[in-house]
């Protein structure tokens, strides 16, 4: 039992959610590897919500509400993370959700489907695909064609490159979740929100709402200003001045 009042819980307590989700088989180990690079990325950020990362998650919130068919994928780590926040915000945002893994199996999918079904979702894609995204060749190619396959923006919270790279090639729009700013993904996404998940889905739940009666003019301004590489630098530099003033 871990104690409420543990200086690092919160940490602890994400920790737990995996490796329980390993012991339901909804999670794969190699999840557990992939989280602990994003903690040492998160330890150098403060484990806060930095101002780029603010301005990066308002700007993908103001791009899904601005596009006609916005999608979240869903894999492994998310499902037991923040499954009820990805389904508040696929409602907040009127976004599909879809099951998308690179260590896929139908067992697998099924459980993740039923996980985020527990937690209020009517519908999920992906389960039985129906599409391949072209250039892609690990199992993240398998898209539901009323998915991701049709969507035109997709957000994509711990991702591997070259799913982000296919999904950029094929004309659609990509929102990275991604903790290293050195990543491909966070390269190659469209807009990349240097953040733990766990904090970026809550805060683009809140920012939803509040965008959610703005006109589409507006929400295009707050797009169109927003660049991705600056984006990055500017974490990068949150980043190196924390480590000089340590
Ligand atoms: O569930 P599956 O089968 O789709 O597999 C999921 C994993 C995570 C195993 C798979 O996508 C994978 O191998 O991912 P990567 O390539 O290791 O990339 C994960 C990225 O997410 C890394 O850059 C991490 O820094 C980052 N990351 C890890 N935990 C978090 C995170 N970013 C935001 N929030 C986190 N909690």
């Amino acid at each position: 039992m871990l104690p409420r009042d543990h200086p690092r819980y919160a940490s602890l307590k994400q920790r737990d959610a995996l490796v329980e989700g390993v012991r339901e088989g909804v999670t794969v180990l190699q999840g557990l590897i992939a989280h602990g690079r994003g903690e040492a990325f998160d330890y150098l950020l403060g484990e806060r919500t930095v101002v780029p990362a603010l301005r990066a998650i308002e700007a993908s919130v103001a791009l899904m509400l601005v596009v006609s068919d916005p999608v979240v994928s869903v894999n492994g780590n998310t499902a037991v993370l923040c499954p009820r926040e990805l389904v508040e915000l696929s409602d907040v945002l009127g976004a599909k959700l879809e099951v998308n893994l690179f260590y896929r199996s139908s067992e697998r999918a099924e459980k993740i489907e039923a996980v985020l079904k527990k937690h209020g979702a009517e519908k999920v894609y992906g389960v039985s695909p129906s599409e391949e995204i072209v250039g892609l060749s690990s199992e993240r190619r398998k898209v539901d064609r009323d998915g991701i396959f049709s969507g035109d923006v997709v957000l994509v919270p711990l991702e591997d490159g070259d799913r982000t790279e296919a999904l950029v090639k094929s004309g659609k729009k990509v929102v990275a979740i991604d903790l290293n700013p050195l990543s491909r993904t966070s390269k190659t996404a469209t807009i990349t929100i240097m953040d733990n998940v766990v904090r970026a889905v809550p805060t683009m739940i809140e920012i939803a709402s509040e965008y959610k009666d703005k006109s589409r003019d507006d929400l295009q301004k707050i797009v169109d200003g927003f660049d991705n590489k600056v984006n990055l630098e500017e974490c990068l530099r949150v980043i190196l001045e924390r480590l000089k003033t340590q």
